[in-house]
């Protein structure tokens, strides 16, 4: 199978790390979601990374969609419980961790796309407060020693792409005091094999605005 997307990609890593957690082998298309656009576009119908492309050509989109394959795959190992409150929990979570990542990259985005005079303020400190509001909720909800508690979950995974994502490109919401714990967290997941095996190599990097 085949991994479309770089992994500057906080959603791209996620399942890059999925897969090497579960010892699915795979290889990589590495080409560009800005400026490979055109050729990402006639793999993935929304121009949007990650997509998969399975053994037999199926082509998956959507980070949560895939894992949910991956997770199949899996069996017992999946990065979260089949059923009951701990799968509520590291869905939750994750969902905190990815939905503070859509305002985030909203701002790079915005930021990229825009030149200052044309920037919305109001739609850039509203996000803002929305990924400052995410890093708070997942501080005051995370467990230890993992984000779920006592195993290594999707929603560390999440939460390690996001802080590598902020720290690389727009930290300036992520305060070292108040979010020290998700820094911490991060930290202690990218020292995993895993996380190493599918850390961003300098080629991997959105075009600085
Ligand atoms: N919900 C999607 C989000 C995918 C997404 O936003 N991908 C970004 C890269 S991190 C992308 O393709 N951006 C280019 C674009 O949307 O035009 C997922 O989890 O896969």
């Amino acid at each position: 199978m085949i991994l479309v997307g770089q992994y500057d990609s906080p959603v791209t890593r996620r399942v890059a790390i999925a897969l090497h957690h579960y010892g699915i082998p795979f290889t990589r298309d590495t080409r560009s979601i800005f400026g490979d656009a055109a050729a990402i576009g006639r793999i993935s119908p929304l121009t949007r990374i990650p997509a998969l492309v399975l053994d037999d050509g199926e082509v998956l989109i959507d980070s949560a969609s895939i894992l949910d394959h991956l997770d199949e795959q899996a069996g017992d190992a999946a990065l979260i419980p089949r059923s009951g409150p701990q799968r509520r929990r590291v869905l939750q979570m994750t969902a905190l961790a990815q939905g503070t990542l859509e305002k985030v990259a909203a701002v790079v985005y915005e930021r990229h796309f825009h030149p200052p005079e044309h920037r919305s303020a109001v739609w850039l400190d509203r996000c803002l407060g929305q990924a400052r509001a995410g890093l708070d909720e997942l501080t005051k909800r995370l467990a230890t020693p993992y984000a779920c508690g006592a195993a290594l979950t999707h929603a560390d995974v999440m939460i390690t792409t996001l802080i590598w994502y902020m720290q690389d490109r727009m930290d300036e919401v992520l305060s070292p005091s108040a979010h020290a714990a998700l820094i911490s967290l991060a930290e202690h997941c990218e020292a995993l094999p895993s996380f190493r095996a599918a850390a961003p190599s300098d080629f991997e990097a959105m075009p600085r605005s």
